[in-house]
């Protein structure tokens, strides 16, 4: 027996915060941005320091990532694992509208909070690179990279209807609208025309589908960005209007059905409608129906369910290409006018829409032959997409400023870059307007100013950037966040970029996550990052749910206050709890009941130190298990199975448990390094209590003996047409790959085969090859 100096009980409290302060003070965490070893960029989404303390969710996401990177360094890889705040946003706004605190103060406050916290987990991040998205250190680079894209003129102003939330007072983008409602409040949004600032991320849309082949992404969430972004290749039509010098553009998917199309339908916004004015005969009817229209929500329109309304312009008839039949023209609210070109031929024949209102409405309905040749004949290839220009401007005080004044002769004039930061003024009201406007606009001395470019009065602009403004381009301050230069040096950059892994949260795949690749691409358009996509892969964690499976919310009074949890069963039980509650990719109920399960292991884990044992003689079973959990662990922890990694570690904990003859130190230090990224603290202590000098974080990676996990050999039978043909021994979990290579190469099999084609192969893993020819 070793005589090591073990408290007599597992005690969190005393162990990991001594380690923290270890790890800190010998700055292990810190990443080079000068080494010899390969590099990895692991990356989480940084936090909203909102003042209502760190959620679970947040510590799912961050343990899962600071396993991986926990497990690089032990790899031998230099590590990048940052944090930082995601500060701007409305609660903060909210908080300082009802206190009159000012929303700095607020950040500071709710940032030493979370600080705090994610440093009582023992989170392995590089704390000397922390950012925060409304210091003006930092937004100074948001705001020039907005006069980037002002200078290429991909950042425009424009009259737009907007999503507008009357409670918040804020226009919303389309992502933040959800079921017709306001995302944050649920108030029912309405339609307002306002200038906005836009960004033409739509400019980019070809790439942003395309280049999605090159990264590694869940595939789930390359089909939502690929949706959203809705790539579509079809045709422009061209519809003459009868008597008149105007004609229709449809674009249209099923040219084939051109013969069918039996009216054209408009958008109710199209301009051809008050074109065509004083031809239309109903035009008092039109224009009610018009007004009806304005009132709903893009999603009501587009919604399935609903039944279309629509109108007939009287007076006026399309001509159908293909037949030169004169065919009627309708508005309907289910063409919109932002796709396309807001104008489709109706085919009911061959679209259930148009059945439905062709049914509803009494219009012909025309069987017909499918003739892909009118392609040719009248058609104009195109691709659309459903992907709209970014809505890049709120009304609200606590956000970046947008950069720019207006001056009466000049226009919109950029700031001088060395002019920035152009910093939030202090107010006393953080309320918006009631005419909408940022609370900005109330301050005149900050609204008046003087004109870049002629020197003359000019005023500035008062909208401030959305709140994802600072987040789309954070991973790349992280890797240089003190240059007061450059936003970050291009070296520094060629070394860390792209980001190995993300993972991050499904909710922002259509949001942030395509937003920060636009803004990537665009930098790397101007040379500034060396990279075409910003991350290489990227997975998604599911959420933490209340006991009972709902959503933990405030007003549930369902939260989980990790501090609780820290405080009762240490951070480690945390941390291992939380991968193991389920599948990391699923939404998962919080359960107290297997929390305490997960102390109960790592205290087993504390008291199996006393059964280390230079005497030890391991069985070979046992010897088998230890290797098999090491060549588990570390595959499952690469495909982010860390609840079957855990419960992997806890069979293993079992047998050490029975061994007659102790374990061997060599072992138990194997097991110890296998332990340590989920569950650190726990890991570090009883390494040192084996009066090792070195820190455990920092020790190698174990490799598993092939040797001693051979037992799992299998026999594959080897089948030609159904009849066996051979036999070979494998080592179980062969690939079908691996499987095939070797049949064929056997003689007893080419033989067989000689020559012919292999029209099918059927694979039973770990029993049979059967090649069908
Ligand atoms: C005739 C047709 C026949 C169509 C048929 C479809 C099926 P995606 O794939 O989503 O791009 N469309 C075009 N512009 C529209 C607009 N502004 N508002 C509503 N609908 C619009 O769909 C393209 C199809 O959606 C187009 O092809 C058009 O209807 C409709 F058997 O044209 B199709
Ligand atoms: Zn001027």
């Amino acid at each position: 027996m070793y005589i090591i100096f073990m408290q007599e009980q597992y005690d969190p409290a005393k162990i990991e915060k001594k380690w923290q302060v270890v790890w800190e003070k010998k700055k292990i965490f810190q990443a080079q941005d000068k080494s010899r070893k390969p590099k990895f960029y692991g990356l989480i989404e940084f936090p909203y320091p909102s003042g209502d303390g760190l959620h679970v969710g947040h510590i799912r996401s961050n343990t899962a990532m600071d396993v991986i990177t926990r497990k690089r360094r032990m790899e031998g890889y230099n590590v990048l694992y940052p944090i930082g705040w995601d500060a701007f946003g409305l609660p903060t706004e909210n908080y300082a509208i009802k206190t009159g605190t000012a929303p700095e103060e607020v950040t500071k406050k709710n940032s030493n909070i979370f600080r705090k916290q994610l440093k009582s987990i023992g989170f392995s991040f590089d704390w000397s690179r922390e950012i925060n998205t409304t210091d003006p250190k930092y937004y100074k680079w948001t705001q020039w990279i907005f006069l980037q894209f002002l200078k290429h003129n991909l950042a425009y102003k424009a009259k737009i209807n907007i999503n507008w939330c009357p409670k918040c007072k804020i226009g919303l983008a389309n992502e933040e609208v959800v079921g017709g409602n306001c995302e944050r409040c649920d108030t029912p949004v309405e339609k307002r025309e306002k200038e906005q600032w836009m960004l033409a991320i739509t400019k980019y849309a070809e790439r942003l589908d395309k280049d999605l082949d090159d990264v590694d992404y869940l595939e789930k969430i390359k089909i939502q960005q690929r949706n959203w972004i809705g790539r579509s290749e079809g045709a422009l039509l061209k519809f003459l209007i009868h008597n008149s010098q105007f004609s229709i553009e449809v674009f249209t998917t099923r040219a084939d059905t051109l013969v069918g199309a039996t009216y054209v339908v408009l958008a109710p916004e199209h301009e051809l409608v008050e074109q065509l004015k004083n031809q239309i005969k109903n035009f008092n009817e039109v224009d009610n129906y018009k007004k009806e229209v304005k009132n709903k929500t893009e999603i009501e329109r587009t919604n399935d369910e609903k039944e279309k309304t629509g109108i007939e312009l009287k007076g006026v008839k399309a001509i159908n290409p293909a037949t030169n039949e004169e065919i009627p023209i309708w508005i309907a609210d289910y063409v919109l006018n932002n796709y396309g070109t807001g104008a489709i031929m109706a085919v009911p024949s061959h679209d259930e829409r148009d059945l439905a209102f062709a049914k509803k409405y009494n219009l012909p309905i025309k069987e017909i032959t499918l003739d892909w040749n009118l392609l040719e004949k009248f058609g104009k290839k195109v691709v659309k997409f459903k992907l709209r220009d970014w809505v890049f401007s709120r009304q609200r005080y606590w956000g970046e400023p947008i950069p720019v004044v207006h001056c009466p002769d000049c226009g919109i004039v950029p700031l001088k870059e060395k002019d920035l930061p152009l910093k939030l003024p202090k107010v006393k009201n953080y309320q918006p307007t009631d005419n909408g406007e940022s609370p900005l606009a109330a301050i005149s001395k900050w609204v008046n100013t003087k004109c870049p470019k002629c020197g003359g009065k000019a005023k500035r602009e008062t909208d401030t950037m959305p709140n994802w403004a600072g987040s789309s381009w954070y991973f790349l301050r992280y890797i240089d966040p003190k240059n007061s230069k450059k936003f970050a040096d291009i070296k520094k950059l060629k070394y860390w970029t792209p980001v190995d892994w993300y993972n991050g949260g499904m909710e922002h795949t259509t949001l942030h996550l395509l937003y920060s690749r636009f803004w990537h691409k665009f930098l790397y358009d101007l040379k500034l990052v060396p990279t075409h996509e910003p991350y290489k892969k990227r997975t998604a964690h599911g959420m933490i749910l209340g006991e009972g499976g709902e959503k933990m919310s405030k007003s549930l009074g369902n939260v989980i206050n990790p501090d609780n949890i820290v405080k009762t069963f240490g951070a480690d039980t945390l941390r291992v709890y939380e991968m193991f509650m389920g599948p990391f990719d699923q939404a998962i109920p919080w359960g107290e009941d297997n929390i305490i399960g997960v102390r109960r292991f790592l205290e087993r884990i504390w008291r199996l130190q006393l059964k280390v044992s230079k005497t030890a003689k391991a069985s070979d079973k046992f010897e088998t298990v230890l290797h098999k959990t090491i060549k588990k662990v570390g595959e499952d922890i690469e495909n982010m199975s860390f609840n079957t990694a855990i419960s992997t570690m806890m069979i293993l904990t079992n047998e050490m448990e029975k061994e007659a003859l102790g374990v061997s130190k060599k072992d138990f230090e194997m097991f110890l390094k296998i332990l340590s990224p989920f569950a650190p603290h726990i890991a570090e202590e009883i390494w040192s209590n084996f009066k090792n000098k070195s820190l455990l974080t920092l020790e190698k990676w174990p490799q598993f003996d092939e040797s001693k996990i051979k037992e799992e050999n299998t026999v594959i039978v080897v089948q030609i047409n159904g009849k066996i043909r051979a036999q070979f021994a494998a080592q179980a979990g062969i690939t079908e790959q691996e499987v095939k290579a070797k049949a064929l190469s056997l003689p007893e099999v080419s033989k067989w085969l000689d020559g012919k084609e292999i029209k099918k192969v059927i694979f039973v893993a770990n029993k049979i090859i059967n090649f069908v020819i």
